[in-house]
């Protein structure tokens, strides 16, 4: 069983964006490369989230790789917003265009990597019997791929069909003439509701928060938008890396919420609001994410949104978010979502009032109410940030273990490696803006960052990097130091953990900006990997 590679350079663990970036660079480099990939194509998170209405919520013109002038030039997108079979065509087309396939083996799951100080080899096994060795090792293994649903009594005695938007079919549901139930109002939730509610006899959406959202303001891509962004599409790349969400084109706030009248405030989010898109509105005034006086005014605005198009008084009521600031939890874009509560075949169910019990072989039941449901959709989310690598028995023989190094949050240096875990990388790790930026551009920045130091360890006849103790202790505190200076830990979200039950509470992404971020990344490679110890 399983097989041994020679001179193997680099095992990369996951073909979404990262990987392949990653095997692209790499391999330009002169490092021999091997990735493996759980699914059957690649394509990461486009793989697997095929739920209705599925899209992205940064622009397509900006959501696309930046390290090919001509590709970003040949490539057309349909829409102002990719949706997922936009992007997962792209990405297929990034994988025949630069040849990745021939270093994938597909529908294989990596379950171990141990590293042997004495050898200095990774030794990578897979369910299929792999065993690869190789003195480097890149997770690029995603921060929402591991997907979870809830532990409810009776989920294994239903009788119809059930599906998580995380893993979704890929020839599809047909919901026509179903009673559907869909548990969960994030972003998956709120883009899939309104297709679903466009088909299925009834639907039912079993709410526990409500969350923000804006609309996307979708629409067919046209000449004005493409082609000037085209014809600056290099100084946009190179902007997008001065900007908080490493995205260019936005003017950055100058003014705070507070120092407005109200007329002028809600005059700035109007149009924000009719524009459409997140970054956008949170660009509204500088203050929204740190002062909770001024994000309220935001937070009005968009309740009053919620009131204003929500036409039964007490379900607007319950759409409202009431129990975060705005922009602390992933802020929604969506298309038609609160419109869709006005069809007749639409119920909110909520169920921070009346809490589902069990779920039964005909459908749902809550404290007060029977729901007779054929589908039941969870659109619960993911173990975020950290539950992708936890799922890998990640250990060295120096007895350092991942369910024990994490087990009260993650620690890393720069989000991008562990102490204790020599030649062992990640890309868009917890602790790094990844999941608070364009996730392209954050991917291509790490995995250009660990390319250089890949050659440097190569030019210099080092074998061995690492971050110390003490570098991996001060980013720990000070990425919660700057959450501290923001809202963000007021929302209990998935950035905190929250929604997995017995999880560390504990702040995860670097809110200080990809600008900031970025610098510090590059200071350290410049002073030869500072906080590193690099050995031969
Ligand atoms: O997951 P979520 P998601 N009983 O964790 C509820 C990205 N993304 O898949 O808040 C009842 O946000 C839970 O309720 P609560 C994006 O970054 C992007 O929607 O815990 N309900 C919540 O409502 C996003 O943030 C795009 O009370 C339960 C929902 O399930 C991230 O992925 C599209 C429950 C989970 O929401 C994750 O989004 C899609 C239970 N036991 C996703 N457990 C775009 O680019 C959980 N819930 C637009």
């Amino acid at each position: 069983m399983g097989h041994q590679e020679k001179n193997l350079d680099v095992v990369i663990v996951g073909a979404g964006v990262a990987g392949l970036y990653a095997i692209h660079k790499l391999r330009g480099l002169g490092f021999s490369v091997k990735a493996f990939e759980a699914g059957d194509g690649v394509g990461g998170t486009w793989y697997w989230n095929r739920y209705p209405g599925c899209r992205c919520d940064v622009e397509s013109l900006e959501y696309s790789f930046s390290f090919d002038p001509e590709l970003e030039q040949d490539w057309h997108w349909p829409e102002r917003y990719g949706n997922q079979g936009e992007i997962l065509e792209y990405v297929n087309h990034v994988a025949d265009r630069f040849d990745l396939r021939r270093d994938i083996q597909f529908e294989t799951r990596v379950t171990s990597a141990q590293f042997d100080d004495e050898s200095g080899l990774w030794t990578i096994e897979t369910d299929k019997g792999d065993v690869v060795k190789a003195p480097y090792c890149i997770m690029a293994t995603g921060n929402l791929s591991t997907p979870r649903k809830p532990s409810i009594p009776g989920i294994d005695n239903f009788e119809g069909d059930w599906f998580h938007t995380g893993q979704w079919p890929h020839g599809g549901v047909d919901f026509t003439n179903k009673r559907v139930g869909i548990i969960g109002t994030g972003s998956s939730g709120v883009q899939s509701i309104p297709l679903i509610a466009s088909q299925a006899k009834h639907l039912f959406v079993f709410q526990r928060t409500a969350n923000f959202s804006l609309p996307a303001r979708n629409e067919p891509m046209t000449d004005a938008r493409e082609q000037p962004h085209k014809a600056t599409y290099r100084d946009r790349r190179k902007a997008a890396y001065d900007t908080p969400f490493g995205i260019a084109g936005y003017p950055p706030p100058t003014k705070s919420a507070l120092e407005v009248s109200e007329d002028e405030r809600n005059a700035i989010f109007e149009a924000k609001w009719q524009e459409g898109g997140s970054i956008s509105f949170l660009y509204s005034f500088t203050d929204l994410l740190t002062n909770k006086e001024a994000n309220d005014t935001a937070s009005d605005f968009v309740r009053n949104k919620i009131r204003a198009t929500v036409k039964d008084e007490e379900t607007a009521e319950a759409l409202c978010p009431n129990d975060h600031p705005i922009g602390t939890k992933r802020l929604i874009l969506d298309t038609n979502y609160y419109e869709t509560y006005n069809r007749s075949n639409v119920d909110l169910v909520n169920i921070r009032k009346d809490p589902i019990q069990k779920i039964t072989s005909t459908g749902i039941e809550t404290q007060t109410q029977e729901y007779d449901l054929d589908v039941i959709v969870f659109a619960t989310g993911f173990d975020a940030m950290t539950g992708a690598m936890k799922e890998i028995d990640i250990r060295t023989d120096a007895g350092a273990d991942i369910q024990k190094k994490w087990q009260d949050g993650p620690a890393t240096y720069l989000g991008i490696m562990m102490a204790d875990f020599p030649n062992l990388f990640m890309v868009t790790g917890p602790q790094s803006p990844g999941v608070k930026s364009q996730m392209i551009l954050s991917c291509e920045q790490h995995v250009n960052w660990i390319a250089d130091c890949l050659v440097h360890l190569r030019n210099s006849n080092y074998r061995r990097i690492v971050p110390t103790q003490e570098s991996e202790q001060d980013w720990v505190t000070h990425n919660n130091w700057v959450a501290d200076q923001t809202l963000y830990p007021l929302a209990n979200s998935w950035y905190m953990g929250s929604n997995i039950p017995g999880k560390p509470r504990v702040f995860m992404p670097y809110v200080g900006g990809v600008h900031t971020y970025k610098k510090k990344c590059d200071e350290v490679a410049a002073a030869g990997y500072e906080g590193f110890e690099l050995s031969a």
